[in-house]
């Protein structure tokens, strides 16, 4: 059951795609409001609730024991203590006695208490005196992110070679340099769809255009690697740059389409092409016309694109030098070190008519950036898109993805990957991942093998590095047939993958859960964070400690324990309960639940040369429901279910 409270004159966040009842305040007994600023709602917490949700926080998937922050930025120092991230999804779930969620919906900044004071309190702080908040009872915590899910609306569905192999780095300079990348995997056979173009491909950074000297003729190059079975990918930022003659820039101005500075001027914030204005992706008619711009990218054949910047960050503003130190007056309380006083510099005019700092509406920024885009490109493209973006809010899942920022080449965010999986799931966003091996620092041949090992389960896989750090692309490791053999794996378990991400999809569920949706009566699951559920037969329990052979692995019930290596997939029955399990670098270990089936096909150097239909099914089950299409037409629909059956000639 879904009631939503609705106070003061909320600013329209796209995030709830249904109807739903606006319930009389006086049925809201579960939570304490107290009037004046912050709003504040507060619930007790039973000893042993678990708290589930907030998409892309930091810690574990139970968020209890901490205090988290809701306000988009852009910070590469990802620790366990870090109160926000890139992204905010103000949806918790409180998993006791009557298990409820609760969804905050407000684009300005939210604080969140989970038993942090050890008062066994659930304490939400909105900054805002504009909200809307839905409460759903359920059954379970699982039965309350289904409902959750099912009025969010659908996830973005990306075409299958979305969920092939992708290699970026920051720092692909050239054509020569994308080709290099290309034809290295190749030689190593290790199978690629996608080829990422950080900031490097454009003229100066400036969005929406290509460096003709460094990538000349991209139309043919795009079109020869497509036929190659490569698609080129690039990143978009969010701010426009000013300068004459930049079309963008003038539209955008003659328009009105930037967001204005205190003294009502276009405002004016530098980042990678120097100084930009930021589009005031709040307004549809600015969203029409930015969607509008990947033209310049489609009508080259290009077809998947990344959104960077669009917290937004900024390096500096026409009010703040570089690298000043936060005005103490205007510095934020919350999080002193952070330059969060600029986003009170600029100003967005909603399409109600009203006026709002970016700090009052900061949250939604980067999601109608996402939205923007995504429109503009199911306007451009006859076909399917691949999305994904740095910045969100729940709803800019129904446009396209998530990566997890700038993490770094550490075992911590190797763990934080899996941390993240099912929260981003419990909020939407179902094809989301996180840069593989690690964005900052150095990756080791270890972790980059054991962090593949865990992608393949992502429904993003890609391999992402910084400029600075040790290049990472798989075939510069030793044994190269090792990487080869993990990312096999990928492309085998397609079949499966691509079934589960486009039924979740489709029926609005989740693909990657916490094992305690699945066994809720099994005390046990709930201390288990680091195991997960992958679709309605597997579950991972992938190595993510520095210097083991292997892990302690808890199961549930019976399962079919498969091993996979460069010889193949070996399958073998074990009981339930805990079992030491021996994970060689280059193997991947993962369990198929009793009476599942799991479809796997046959490698391919890339998605366009993959088979979906010729499987082998492997798992105790006798029959699997097989998702399959074209892989990229928008003819997508449950009707597209086909059943296979164990032991039947396929
Ligand atoms: O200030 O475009 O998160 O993936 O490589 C850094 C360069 C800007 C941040 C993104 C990262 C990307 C990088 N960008």
């Amino acid at each position: 059951m879904i009631t939503q409270f609705s106070y003061g004159t909320p600013v329209e966040t796209f995030a709830v795609a249904e109807d739903i009842p606006v319930s009389d305040h006086e049925r809201l007994r579960r939570f304490t409001r107290e009037k004046g600023s912050p709003q504040i709602f507060s619930c007790p917490l039973g000893e042993g609730d678990a708290v589930y949700g907030l998409g892309e926080t930091m810690r574990g998937i139970n968020k209890r024991g901490a205090r988290y922050i809701s306000f988009n930025y852009d910070d590469p120092r990802h620790r366990d203590d870090m109160p926000s991230m890139y992204g905010a999804h103000n949806f918790v779930v409180v998993d006791g006695e009557s298990p409820f969620g609760a969804f905050f919906d407000t684009p300005a900044k939210v604080v969140f208490d989970i038993d942090a004071k050890r008062d066994g309190t659930l304490t939400v702080a909105c900054e805002s005196q504009d909200l809307r908040l839905y409460l759903i009872e359920g059954e379970s915590a699982y039965d309350v992110v289904k409902q959750f899910l099912g009025v969010i609306g659908r996830s973005f569905l990306p075409p299958l070679w979305a969920f092939g192999y992708g290699q970026s780095r920051w720092g692909y300079k050239t054509k020569l340099d994308v080709s290099r990348v290309a034809a290295r995997h190749q030689e190593a056979g290790i199978p690629l769809d996608y080829i990422c173009m950080d900031i490097d491909y454009m003229d100066r950074y400036i969005d929406f255009t290509v460096n003709r000297r460094r990538f000349p003729n991209l139309e043919d190059y795009s079109a020869r690697m497509k036929e190659r079975g490569i698609h080129l990918v690039p990143i978009v930022d969010a701010g426009i740059k000013i300068e004459p003659g930049n079309p963008v820039y003038e539209e955008g101005v003659r328009n009105g389409y930037f967001c204005k500075n205190r003294e009502g001027k276009d405002f004016k914030a530098e980042v990678w092409p120097g100084m930009t204005h930021f589009p005031d992706f709040l307004r549809e008619e600015v969203r029409k016309w930015f969607g509008e711009q990947y033209r310049v990218y489609t009508s080259l054949g290009l077809e998947g694109f990344w959104n960077d910047m669009n917290e937004p960050a900024i390096f500096s503003t026409e009010y703040r030098a570089k690298g000043a130190k936060p005005d103490a007056e205007r510095g934020d309380p919350d999080q002193p070190e952070r330059h969060t006083a600029d986003f009170k510099d600029f100003f967005h005019r909603l399409d109600d008519g009203r006026e709002k700092s970016n700090y009052e509406v900061h949250n939604i920024f980067g999601a109608m950036m996402t939205r923007a885009s995504g429109e503009g490109l199911e306007r451009l493209l006859d076909n399917r898109y691949l999305l994904f973006s740095r910045s969100s809010y729940i709803g800019a899942h129904r446009y396209g993805g998530i990566w997890t920022g700038d993490n770094a080449s550490t075992w911590e965010m190797l763990r934080q990957n899996v941390y993240h999986m099912p929260s981003l799931n419990m909020c939407g966003f179902l094809y989301s991942g996180a840069d593989t091996g690690g964005f900052g620092g150095n990756s080791s041949r270890e972790l980059m093998l054991r962090w593949l090992a865990v992608s393949v389960f992502t429904p993003l896989m890609r391999n992402h590095s910084a400029i600075f750090t040790k290049k990472q692309e798989c075939f510069r490791f030793r044994n190269p047939e090792d990487f080869r053999t993990i990312i096999t794996l990928r492309y085998r378990l397609l079949p499966y993958l691509y079934s589960e991400f486009m039924k979740a999809a489709l029926r609005q569920d989740m693909l990657i859960r916490p094992l305690a949706f699945d066994y809720p009566r099994d005390e046990k699951v709930r201390q288990i964070e680091d195991q997960l559920m992958v679709g309605e037969s597997v579950m991972i329990a992938p190595v993510l400690e520095q210097g083991v052979k292997g892990r302690i692995v808890y199961l549930p019930e019976p399962m079919t324990e498969v091993r996979f290596s460069s010889e193949g997939f070996t399958c073998m029955d074990v009981c339930a309960g805990e079992r030491t399990v021996m994970v060689p670098l280059n193997q991947v270990v993962f369990y198929i639940r009793q009476g599942k089936l799991v479809p796997v096909g046959k490698s391919a150097a890339n998605t366009a040369e993959l088979d979906l239909m010729d499987v082998e099914l492997l798992g105790s089950g006798k029959d699997y429901e097989q998702y399959v299409d074209d892989g990229y037409t928008k003819k997508c629909g449950l009707d597209r279910c086909i059943v296979r059956r164990k032991g039947e000639k396929l």
